[in-house]
């Protein structure tokens, strides 16, 4: 029996919706077996280039792709999906205070939690790309009032670029470098861990054995890597998101390799004292189809330094959607 997925994504004209279509409709997110229908979600005003986007998926001709939807209703887009690739949000404009954008992407992921519940299919997930994304899966999981084991954000690209700079810091193939567990929030707070992140099996600061880099220019490097590409490119990070988001949906849905694991935000069910319900990034493993948070790494003082302000931070931020009655 061929497998079929529907999957919403939600900003679909936008860059990352650009770069990840052609990728999802090849097959690349959910493998060379299933079949997908594609729900395109955007903005009246961006309907226009939605249609276009629309015209060059049907000229792909793509085996696998048995279906595209364009709309701008939620209800339309996430009818029956099993995906829900939010992706579409407000980013944060200049002068822009923390609660101010909170409170307005609080107006697009509250609803969509709700409409997720209420048109999506009985096994739905959300995988949540736009930012500030571990606060926006947060307010979209509880408006739902779905199961928490549902809801995703993105720590995947994090991840990746520090994989390569780990692999080119130590002169060593990116296929060396496992185990790199992003911490906590896709932010600037995040805790690219290289204690617990192995190069060759070994850990990655025994190999590297500069610490004073790994501390200060390898960390700011990750956190900062997005802004240095808004610098080069004049346009934030697009087909690298993109690739993040198959890579990290493709994650979820199949086993992990043996001795691997990978960074996903989820909802903490008090893993490694975080508390409960908060959007953390962990690092996971798929074993025999489950999803669990691999428990047991353990952080040295700077470490758990880094660790504790990463999850202040998402506390923060629950505590202002929260008093700002966004959930
Ligand atoms: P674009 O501005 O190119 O595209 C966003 C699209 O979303 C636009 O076409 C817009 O019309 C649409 N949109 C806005 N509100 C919507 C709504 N309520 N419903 C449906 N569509 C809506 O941004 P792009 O470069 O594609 O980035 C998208 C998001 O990804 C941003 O929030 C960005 O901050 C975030 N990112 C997250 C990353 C991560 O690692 N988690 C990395 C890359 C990226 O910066």
């Amino acid at each position: 029996m061929t497998n079929r997925v529907k999957v919403a994504v939600t900003g679909a004209a936008g860059q990352i919706g650009y770069a990840i279509l052609f990728r999802i409709a090849s097959g690349q997110m959910f493998g060379p077996d299933t079949e997908v229908e594609l729900q395109l979600l955007e903005l009246p005003q961006a309907l226009g280039a939605l249609e276009g986007v629309k015209m060059e998926l049907d000229d792909c001709a793509f085996p696998l792709l048995k279906n595209i939807v364009c709309t701008d209703k939620m209800e339309v887009a996430f009818k029956d999906a099993n995906w829900i690739l939010a992706i579409g949000a407000v980013p944060r404009k200049d002068g822009m205070e923390r609660a101010d954008l909170l409170k307005v992407n609080g107006g697009i992921f509250g609803p969509l939690g709700k409409a997720m519940a209420e048109h999506s299919a009985p096994d739905s997930k959300l995988f949540v790309v736009g930012n500030p994304c571990n606060t926006n899966c947060y307010i979209a999981m509880e408006a739902s009032g779905l199961d928490k084991s549902r809801f995703f954000a993105m720590t995947t690209l994090d991840e990746k670029r520090a994989k390569t700079q780990l692999a080119q810091k130590a002169g060593v193939d990116v296929t060396e470098v496992t185990n790199m567990t992003i911490w906590g929030n896709h932010s600037a707070t995040q805790y690219p861990d290289f204690y617990n992140a192995k190069i060759g099996g070994k850990s990655a600061a025994e190999v590297i054995g500069d610490e004073t880099y790994l501390k200060d220019e390898f960390i700011t490097t990750v956190q900062k890597r997005g802004a240095a590409i808004i610098k080069a490119r004049g346009a934030s990070s697009a087909a690298s998101a993109a690739n993040a988001c198959v890579n990290g949906v493709y994650a979820l849905t199949h086993d992990t390799p043996a001795g691997e694991t990978f960074s996903m935000c989820l909802a903490s069910k008090g893993e490694y004292g975080v508390d409960e319900g908060l959007i953390f990034s962990f690092p996971c493993r798929v074993e025999n189809g489950e999803l669990k948070v691999v428990e047991g790494q353990e952080h040295n003082e700077f470490g758990q330094e880094k660790f504790n302000a990463t999850l202040e931070e998402l506390r923060t931020e629950r505590n202002t959607v929260k008093e700002l009655g966004l959930v």
